[in-house]
This record gives structure tokens, sequence and C-alpha cells, in this order.
């Protein structure tokens, strides 16, 4: 295992990125550019922080997070793979599926444009196998730049087909979720988890006045979370993605949470690109699915 010194000096671009130190001692690549500054933990490959030029953190991290390995860091964008939610037929496996409680390889920093490209990547082994018995390699590939560009690339490296589920789950710092906004969801079916996966159909733009973890299905739209108070919208353009899930753990949902604090859910919402369910992805022996999705911010989010 290479040590965070070696693989600064394999892939650090000095001023521009860099391998630290992280939290509990877990390497991090840093990226201080003019356009952006960001954090990616080698821990499930999970963006942490996101700066672009002239506006405030774009995504929540929660101040009880953990950074642990078997354990996924509270906020950021985890990578959910190969399942989503509990495995329906393993009670047992871990939620949102394997990979992001794990070290991913670090496999490039590169410079692009404005931007820095992080690569990463990792594949089945014995712990993945049992829980999913397929051979996949999974490339995630994080640009960060004005914008935050993001492609999670799954191979069928068996000689079966494998079918799986897949979010990017983006959690959106804002100043007050009670006041948040998400458009490009109206007139959607989706599946109500908070009662019992029931089908309603979204009427207008989705706001949150108690605990919400909606499955939005068939929908490729482009999502924005509009924030009155840090006044900016944070959009999200989606690619090869059929499922939107948006979820806020409102105050129940965070006191059960031992790594978010009890007020902390007022400080995000999550919107994901996903395919999930009846729209996970099914992939013969040797194909490639790319899921994206790209984050920009619209507005201020500089405080008077
Ligand atoms: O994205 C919504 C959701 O599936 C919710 O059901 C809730 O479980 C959330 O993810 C967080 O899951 P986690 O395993 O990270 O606590």
């Amino acid at each position: 295992m290479a040590t965070i010194t070696d693989l600064n000096e394999r892939f650090g671009i000095p001023g521009i990125a860099e391998v630290v130190t992280g939290e509990n001692g877990l390497a991090m690549v840093r990226v201080t550019t003019q356009a952006a500054a960001a954090e990616i933990y080698l821990h499930g490959a999970q963006v942490t922080s996101w700066k672009p030029a002239a506006t405030e953190e774009v995504l929540f991290l929660s101040a009880k997070s953990r950074f642990e390995d078997g354990k996924a860091i509270r906020g950021g964008i985890p990578i959910c793979f190969p399942w989503f939610r509990g495995k329906i037929d393993a009670p047992k496996a871990p939620a949102h599926g394997v990979v992001r409680t794990r070290e991913w390889t670090l496999t490039g920093i590169t410079r692009e444009g404005d931007g820095v490209v992080v690569t990463f990547e990792t594949e089945s082994d014995d712990a993945s196998r049992k829980w999913y018995p397929h051979e996949f390699r999974a490339e995630y590939r994080v640009r960060a730049g004005m914008e935050l560009n993001l492609s999670l690339i799954v191979t069928n490296t068996g000689s079966d087909t494998m079918r799986f589920e897949e979010a990017l789950h983006t959690y959106h710092r804002v100043g007050d979720a009670e006041q948040v906004r998400v458009k490009g969801l109206d007139g959607t079916v989706y599946l109500d988890n908070m009662d019992g996966n029931r089908e309603k159909r979204q009427s207008a733009e989705v706001i949150f006045t108690a605990q919400t973890d909606n499955a939005y299905l068939d929908t490729t739209e482009m999502l924005e979370v509009v924030d009155p108070v840090l006044r900016r919208r944070i959009r999200t353009e989606k690619r090869n993605s059929r499922t939107t899930v948006v979820w806020n753990p409102w105050k129940e949902g965070a006191k059960a949470l031992a790594d978010l604090g009890d007020d902390e859910w007022r400080e995000f919402v999550c919107a994901e690109a996903s395919n999930i369910m009846e729209y996970a992805v099914e992939l013969a022996p040797g194909e490639e699915h790319v899921m994206g999705a790209v984050l920009s911010v619209q507005g201020s989010a500089i405080r008077d």
C-alpha cells in the first residue's frame, strides 16, 4: 500500500493538487486552483468539499462524520453501488453497497482547462463477492473547476450479466432546508419511502416540511436546489441517469443518525443522480455504463 508521501510524489502537481493527510489519517486529494478548491478522499473516492471561485462551500459535511474504514463519510458525495439503500435479498448487507466504505485506488491527477481531473478505480473482490456475485471494475472521474463534473464508469469484467443500482448521493449545503425548493421534478411520478413507497406524483417544486425520502422515476431532468438563504441555485445536469432521489432526514431522522448532529438536518438537502429500482442498469459481459452529473452554482453565496 503506497504511503501518502509516495502518492503525492507520484501524482501531486505542486501548487495545483496534492495528496495530503486528511481527517483521521485518511489520504485526501486537495485541489487548489484559481477556478476552484476541492477535497476528495480516497476512502469511498468521496468528494467532501467543492468551492468554485467566489462561492462558499457547495457540499455539506457533518461535523460528526466518521472517517473510518468500513464507515461512510457523512456528507459530500457518497458513491452508492452496486445497490441502493438496503439490499433486498440480504438484510445484513451494508446500506448503499460496498464501494463508499472502502479505499479506492488513485489512478491519476491531471490538469484540464480551468480544472483538475482526479481519477480513481476499484474492483470486485472477496468482500464484494460476499454480497454481490459479479465481477466489475468501477472507475470514477472527478473534474473540479467552475463546474464539478462527475462520471461513474462501471465495466462488467465477468462472464455473466450483472444488474446494479447506483447513485451519486450529493449532500447540497444549504442555509435552511425548510426554505429550500428543488426544481425539475414537477409532474414526475415518485415512490414515497416515508409512506410505504406509495406511488405519488410531484406537484410543482419539492419543498421540505417533514422527513422526505422520494425516489423519482423515469426522469432525466436537470435538478436545481434553490436556496434563498445563501442566495444561490445549485444545478445538477444528469447523464445516463433515469431516477432522482431527494432526501432530508428532518429532526427525527437526524436524531437516529450517530454521525449527524441533531440540528444539522437544516444544513443540507440530498438530490441524487441515480439508477435504482426498476431503472437499475443491466450490463452484459465486457459492457460499460457511464452515469454522470455536472454540478454548477448560480448566484452569490457570499453573505452580506
Ligand atoms: O438517499 C436517501 C437514502 O436512501 C435514505 O433512505 C437514507 O437512508 C439516506 O439514503 C442515508 O443513508 P445512509 O446509509 O448514508 O445513512
